[in-house]
């Protein structure tokens, strides 16, 4: 299967064509699929990172963004949660700024903080910022440096949704409110407008490089949505996140949705174009199948505070995020959003064990 990592966008929708009688697709790739599976895929939102002091070790003194731009180190990282809790996907290590940042946008990511924005977006001429063609060739050299050491283990490439990517660059940073966003959104909507299309465009961009190099699953991070009304998300916010989505479409990889506090709008986050919208743990997973449509595979959605608990009451959890996610018709073990840096990696290890081991039992009934 690594050999898929070296064939072109071209290629790959060529082998979704056959996708239907297609055995050897990796597990995750054909639970988004809504395929049978003989055991349940997991992999966990943030598992490079913070909580493996094989990460703390290979980051000590170089800059987020500069470790982003490395491909060897990349590839590294990636590969380190793999390595350790035998997750069924790799997600590209990189950040949903990258791309802005390419484009020319001056910002840092600030430890223990997040993306910090220079000069935030504030009216149209701010805009020229973004102006600039990105040169993303660091990500397809990481990409294919994963694919080739990956082998059978997929590779998850990844966008920030306009949304989220607006509430930085219009914020300056991580914002608890979104004010001077919705303010942009409701006030000043040729900025919002020509902020979001150009935001789109990058995503669109970030991602089909990332494909074209091998990746076999795409996640759209709109993690900020759930602070808007359903009637906003629709009018503001979903005609820029389907763009992205049906820009995927001719490619055949599975497209997944994601965001924290999105149990009203999960309908509308699907009908952007997600094969699988990511749910966090607010609400059962059989409750979002059912606002979904039933026709769509769900992600989620442990509980990541959850994962400091006594491993009785994770065992639980477990069990039961399994048999709600049994509703749909295709299910992705995660957590409802990511790891949390004070996390024990051996408790991750082992929900990667009860997950394949509960679910194969099922399964074989
Ligand atoms: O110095 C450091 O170690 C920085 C910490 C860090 C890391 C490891 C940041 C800063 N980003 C990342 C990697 C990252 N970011 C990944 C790849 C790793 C993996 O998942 O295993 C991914 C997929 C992201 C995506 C990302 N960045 C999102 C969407 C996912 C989510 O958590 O909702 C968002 C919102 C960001 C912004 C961001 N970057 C970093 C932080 C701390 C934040 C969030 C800040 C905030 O609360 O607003």
């Amino acid at each position: 299967m690594a050999r898929w990592g070296l064939m072109s966008t071209e290629a790959n929708a060529t082998r979704s064509d056959i996708s239907g009688s297609d055995r050897e697709a990796p597990l995750l790739v054909r639970a988004c699929r809504r395929e049978p599976v003989p055991v349940t895929p997991v992999w966990f939102m943030r598992q490079a990172g913070r909580s493996l002091p094989e990460y703390r070790r290979a980051r000590a003194g170089i800059p987020m963004l500069e470790a982003c731009r490395r491909p060897e180190l990349v590839c590294e990282l990636t590969l380190q949660p793999v390595r350790r809790h035998r997750v069924d996907a790799a997600i590209l290590f990189s950040d949903i700024v990258v791309p802005v940042a390419a484009a020319g946008v001056s910002l840092r990511i600030e430890p223990g903080v997040g993306p910090v924005i220079d000069h935030p977006i504030r009216d149209l001429a701010d805009l020229r910022q973004l102006d600039g063609e990105p040169d993303l060739s660091f990500i397809d050299q990481a990409v294919r440096l994963l694919v080739a050491e990956l082998g059978d283990t997929p590779l998850i490439g990844f966008a920030g949704a306009p949304f989220t990517l607006a509430s930085y660059l219009i914020e300056g940073g991580p914002s608890r409110t979104h004010a001077a966003t919705k303010a942009v959104m409701h006030g000043q909507p040729e900025l919002w407008h020509g902020l979001c299309q150009r935001l789109a465009e990058l995503a669109v961009t970030f991602l089909r490089t990332q494909v074209a190099a091998g990746a076999q699953v795409v996640q759209l991070f709109d993690s900020w949505a759930g602070a808007l009304s359903e009637a906003d998300y629709r009018r503001f916010v979903q005609p820029y996140s389907t763009h992205v989505l049906t820009a995927l479409a001719d490619t055949g990889v599975p497209r997944i949705h994601f965001g924290v506090g999105t149990g009203e709008l999960l309908a509308a986050m699907a009908e952007a174009g997600a094969d699988v919208v990511g749910v966090d743990w607010r609400i059962p997973l059989n409750v979002a199948a059912a606002r979904v449509g039933g026709d769509r595979a769900v992600q989620g959605n442990l509980d990541p505070a959850l994962l400091l608990a006594p491993w009785e009451v994770i065992e639980a959890e477990v069990r039961r995020v399994l048999a709600e996610g049994a509703a749909a018709p295709g299910h992705v073990f995660n957590l409802g959003h990511g790891v949390l840096p004070e996390t024990d990696p051996g408790v991750l290890t082992r929900v990667v064990e009860l997950v394949h081991q509960i679910s194969a039992a099922e399964a074989s009934q």
